[in-house]
């Protein structure tokens, strides 16, 4: 959507702490011993009490109230009954609609102590995405941000998913624009405009550039061999620089 009035900026922020809160709690939640369910029914009670509701559920159907994912899952995992073992990378992703308007961001991080690279792949999708905010100005092109995020995964001698995107949000969960690449895709060519909402999700991974769909459910986005981490906030791009509602 593009955010015009002060009633799209207000119910944009509300809905974005809403989801905020939930994720800062269910990733204090994330201990060994934990179930991904028992985060998910928190998260549930959580909605329920702020009068919002779970986005992937109301949009999709989708068997949770949040995307739970744990080592080899990528995105999309549904909780359930496995259980957080320390050194884990757990991918929280929680989205939500109130009054119309929607919010979605997501963050990835190791349980007590892990391998370092996976501290590592979280630490650089955080500095791919602030790279990219550098680049989300309205009037300049949307391929920018992707440009930065793959720049600043080569740095670090890692790579990118391809085939997972960023994407405009607002009255809807996912809507126009329909990718925000993690890579400089030359046939891009799309501006950026003023009051334009994007949930910006860099995907940053070991080695494997793409996901595919787990065998056995709909949902579930996984690798081979690589560990990928996600870091997502939405934001309502101003003149003036983004305006981050899920921080
Ligand atoms: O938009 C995402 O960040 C999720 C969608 C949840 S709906 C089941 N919030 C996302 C992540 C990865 C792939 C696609 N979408
Ligand atoms: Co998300
Ligand atoms: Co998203």
């Amino acid at each position: 959507m593009i955010a015009k009035t002060e009633e799209d900026f207000n119910g944009l922020k509300e809905i974005g702490r809403i989801c905020a809160s939930i994720r800062d709690e269910l990733v204090a939640r994330t201990k060994p011993g934990v179930t991904t369910k028992e985060l998910d029914d928190l998260a549930g009670e959580l909605f329920e009490k702020a009068g919002a509701e779970s986005a992937p559920k109301g949009e999709y159907n989708f068997p949770g109230y949040t995307c739970i994912s744990v080592n080899e899952e990528v995105a999309h995992g549904i909780p359930g009954e496995r259980v957080i073992q320390e050194g884990d990378i757990v991918n929280i992703d929680v989205s939500g609609s109130k009054n119309g308007y929607f919010a979605d961001t997501g963050i990835s991080f190791v349980v007590g102590n892990g391998d370092p690279i996976l501290t590592k792949i979280c630490e650089v999708a955080k500095e791919a995405f602030e790279a990219g905010l550098k680049k989300a100005r309205p009037g300049s092109k949307k391929s920018g941000m992707g440009k930065a995020v793959h720049q600043t995964a080569k740095k670090h001698g890692l790579t990118v998913i391809m085939n997972l995107t960023g994407h405009g949000i607002g009255r809807r969960i996912h809507e126009a624009p329909d990718h925000i690449y993690n890579y400089h895709d030359t046939w891009d060519d799309e501006l950026l405009k003023e009051g334009m909402v994007i949930a910006f999700e860099p995907f940053i991974s070991t080695n494997e550039e793409e996901v595919f769909q787990l065998e056995g459910d709909d949902w579930t986005y996984v690798t081979e061999n690589s560990y990928v981490a996600q870091y997502e906030h939405t934001m309502i791009l101003t003149k003036n620089g983004p305006v981050i509602v899920t921080l």
